[in-house]
């Protein structure tokens, strides 16, 4: 665990990849397989005081996604986890966070939780959010694993695998189960394959995204209008980056007492 702007950070170093984890958010900032290029954008200009989630990594939007409460996306990515344990085995490196409900989140959402995020660390990215119930009273949860990607050109990218689906401001769409890019994208693919591609040509690289325990994948590029309006975007970063997060859109995972359900992502860079 080292410091970086007063933010505690796990650093990785495998030979099979190096990777970077802030304890503020349980975000990975970092991962780059051992011989290829970063695969996770992370924007030049993020906060990293702890004030304000940071944009870029892989935010863990929980226990909602979106703005269907205050704050945006949960108060997950901007909440301090504990690091439980860190381990390895035949494959590579595993990290586990913890995050338990405390007397400030109960007065956001009045639910006693447990959230694990298992991060595996070899030749690809898995990242596991478990979310237990530990009250008495049901509770429903969603959220995203809100990845961000590193790509040579928003331009020469292209999303497939996606379904033939997809809400955009709250309307449904068909769609050709494929994105490309010319303006600003935020659409909610409902029926996406398990694994989606992201072919990322200016870099000569596919990207295979396997989601699990969600019911959509959020794909995102702000361009250029709303990343100058972000204070924490460069004027151009929406160029390099594209978002596709294993997603529970709508709080639709119900959780009895002492139940448990599993969100996960899975990156591998080909
Ligand atoms: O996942 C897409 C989205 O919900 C967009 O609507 C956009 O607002 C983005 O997430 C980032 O949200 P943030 O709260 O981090 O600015």
């Amino acid at each position: 665990v080292c410091e970086l702007d007063g933010l505690k950070v796990v650093r990785v170093i495998h030979p099979k990849a190096t990777a970077a984890i802030s304890l503020f958010g349980g975000q990975v900032l970092s991962f780059m397989p051992t011989g290829k290029k970063e695969t996770i954008w992370m924007s030049e200009k993020a906060d990293f005081t702890g004030n304000k989630a940071i944009r870029g990594g892989v935010p863990v939007c929980w226990p909602w996604f979106g703005k269907a409460a205050e704050p945006s996306h949960g108060f997950a990515r901007t909440s301090e986890w504990t690091l439980n344990e860190h381990r390895e085995n035949d494959k590579g490196v595993i990290v586990s966070l913890t995050l338990s409900d405390t007397p400030e989140t109960r007065s956001i959402w009045p639910h006693a939780f447990h959230a694990e995020l298992l991060i595996e660390i070899s030749d690809t990215l898995k990242v596991s959010l478990i979310s237990t119930n530990a009250g008495e009273s049901e509770m429903q949860v969603g959220g995203a694993l809100h990845t961000y990607f590193n790509i040579g050109d928003i331009h020469q990218t292209t999303v497939t695998e996606l379904g033939n689906e997809y809400i955009e401001v709250g309307e449904r769409k068909p769609s050709t189960g494929k994105a490309t890019f010319e303006g600003e994208v935020d659409r909610i693919y409902t029926q996406a394959a398990e694994t989606v591609i992201i072919e990322d040509a200016a870099n000569q690289r596919h990207i295979a995204v396997v989601n699990q325990g969600n019911n959509g994948v959020v794909i995102w590029n702000p361009w250029q209008a709303l990343a100058e309006g972000m204070a924490d975007m460069a004027n151009d970063g929406f160029l390099t980056m594209v978002c596709a997060e294993s997603a529970v859109y709508d709080r639709s995972v119900t959780l009895q007492s002492g139940e448990s359900h599993t969100l996960s992502t899975e990156v591998i860079c080909k």
